[in-house]
């Protein structure tokens, strides 16, 4: 499982105020302990900044990489923003993310058209949110028609179905998860991404449903997550829904990391 760590994100307030002040040590100090507990890439967003969010996001980029050696995943539904952060970016990013939205691909396509970058393609359309299995799979098949004709790898592309909250329909948690198995069996040596936590908008008990989706996920092929690596019991559930749905080797993975009781719950 690819872990994209979601905690820099100025959604959250603490966050906010650290990229406002240029808080260099709290920046550091995020992407450190979402290093040390297992992330692959640090996510970057400066999304709630109505103003200035290119120069934020280069600065983020340049703080996330002088502490740890990961690569970004770069947060932003502005073609500039994510331009300004591939600027000072050392080695292959994870832009964060292409959709069907035509201001948008033609913007980052350009960008993205035969790098090394990793490309989350989301299944987003100048039509809207999807709703069922079949809105993602059209969208998703539109984006990857797109993004091979441009050179990138089939295996650089992380396609995200997009989760929609179930309180709002209790059709959207199924739909995704149909999405995600159609497009891990349909187009070889892709990869499905997600962020969980819309699943669970406007419920209690947030985190244990986001925990449950994921293993719901996991056991449908998804192989790449943005969550939160400090939140034990969600790293724990992925080791061991991984183990469980036939994609650990002898366990090896689950057992090391218990051994090494990075497997805490
Ligand atoms: N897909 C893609 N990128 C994404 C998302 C996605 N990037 C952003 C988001 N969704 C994933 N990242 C976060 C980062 C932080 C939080 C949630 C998702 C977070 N939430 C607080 C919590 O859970 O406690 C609540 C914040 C609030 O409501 O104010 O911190 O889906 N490609």
């Amino acid at each position: 499982m690819i872990i994209v760590g979601e905690l820099i994100n100025s959604s959250r307030k603490a966050v906010a105020s650290a990229i406002e002040t240029r808080d260099e040590d709290a920046i550091r100090k995020l992407a450190k302990d979402q290093a040390e507990n297992g992330a692959h890439y640090i996510d970057v967003n400066a999304g709630s900044f109505k103003t200035g969010e290119p120069e934020h996001l280069r600065w983020l980029v340049e703080k996330v990489q002088e502490a740890v050696d990961l690569p970004c995943c770069i947060d932003s539904p502005n073609p500039r923003a994510i331009e300004a952060g591939l600027m000072v970016h050392r080695g292959a990013a994870m832009i964060n993310s292409v959709s069907l939205e035509k201001r948008r691909h033609e913007d980052l396509i350009p960008l993205v058209a035969g790098t090394d970058f990793k490309v989350i393609a989301l299944c987003m359309s100048d039509s809207g949110m999807p709703r069922t299995a079949d809105d993602r799979i059209r969208t998703a098949e539109a984006l990857l028609n797109l993004l091979t004709k441009h050179r990138v790898k089939m295996d650089h592309i992380y396609v995200d179905p997009l989760v929609q909250p179930v309180a709002a329909d209790q059709t959207f948690g199924r739909e995704f998860l149909a999405a995600i198995e159609k497009i891990m069996s349909h187009f070889e040596g892709i990869h499905t991404i997600c962020g969980l936590s819309n699943v669970s908008f406007g419920l209690p008990l947030r985190k244990f449903l986001n925990q449950t989706f994921m293993a719901m996920a996991i056991a449908k092929g998804l192989d790449a997550a943005i969550l939160d690596p400090l939140d034990k019991r969600m790293m724990a559930n992925v080791l061991a829904a991984e183990a469980l749905a036939g994609r650990d080797r002898f366990c090896m993975n689950f057992l090391r990391s218990y051994r090494e009781k990075r497997l805490q719950l």
